[in-house]
């Protein structure tokens, strides 16, 4: 009879135990971490096209004025931003070039590039063959 006391307080301790570990590891991930504040500021910075005008060149806002982990947030932010940025108007069935969508449609000789990958619908119709590749020359 004791021993089934024991084992019950025990696991009543351990339920309780981890239950809190679980309540402060919520309330940790609903603040934001200093990563996820730089990634956002990185972001930010990276549709500002003055370097003058962006965050992390202000008066004591550069480098040394953040912990590691934000600068790694904020590197990460500003290249994924960028990227997105610069991507935005090329159409994702030619991976490895920048080619608008349609409109307007274009043809083989409207665009400066040969034997390109070709992937998803082809709006453009570059790969009339369907072998992946498109403007074989
Ligand atoms: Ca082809």
């Amino acid at each position: 009879m004791m021993r089934l006391i024991v084992v019950s307080m025990v696991t009543a301790l351990a339920i309780i135990f981890i239950s809190q570990q679980m309540g402060g590891f919520n309330a940790y991930a609903s603040e934001s971490s200093p990563y996820d504040s730089g990634y956002s500021q990185g972001c930010d910075d990276a549709g500002i096209s003055d370097p003058d005008d962006r965050y992390i060149n202000q008066p004591e806002k550069g480098p040394a004025f953040h912990t590691e982990e934000f600068m790694s947030g904020y590197d990460n932010g500003f290249e994924s931003c960028a990227q997105d940025s610069s991507n935005e108007n090329c159409d994702s069935s030619y991976p490895d070039v920048c080619i608008a969508s349609p409109p307007p449609d274009l043809n083989c000789d409207d665009v400066p590039y040969k034997n390109i990958k070709v992937q998803g619908n082809d709006p453009h119709g570059f790969d009339r063959d369907s072998d992946g590749i498109g403007c074989e020359s």
